[in-house]
């Protein structure tokens, strides 16, 4: 990560990770992002992303997980 960026790190709360291979799965899915740093916690349910603000916004993270079915806590749809 490039750390002359200011960068944000943000915790996406995640409905519906229920076993490890969604933790996988997710894991795949944000590893597409080039340039952050991500932590899948499986027990949480949640994914931590710092990311550089110039580059990304929270909810581009989100529709990646949302493409694989998941939903977001305290996110209204
Ligand atoms: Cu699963």
């Amino acid at each position: 990560m490039d750390i002359t960026k200011e960068t944000t790190r943000e915790t996406i709360e995640i409905i519906g990770m229920t076993c490890t291979g969604c933790a996988r799965t997710l894991e795949n899915e944000m590893r597409k992002f080039a340039g952050i740093e991500f932590s899948v916690n499986f027990s949480e349910r949640s994914i931590t992303v710092a990311y550089p603000v110039a580059d990304y916004k929270r909810e581009d993270f989100e529709k990646a997980i949302e493409s694989h079915g998941y939903k977001i806590k305290g996110k209204v749809y």
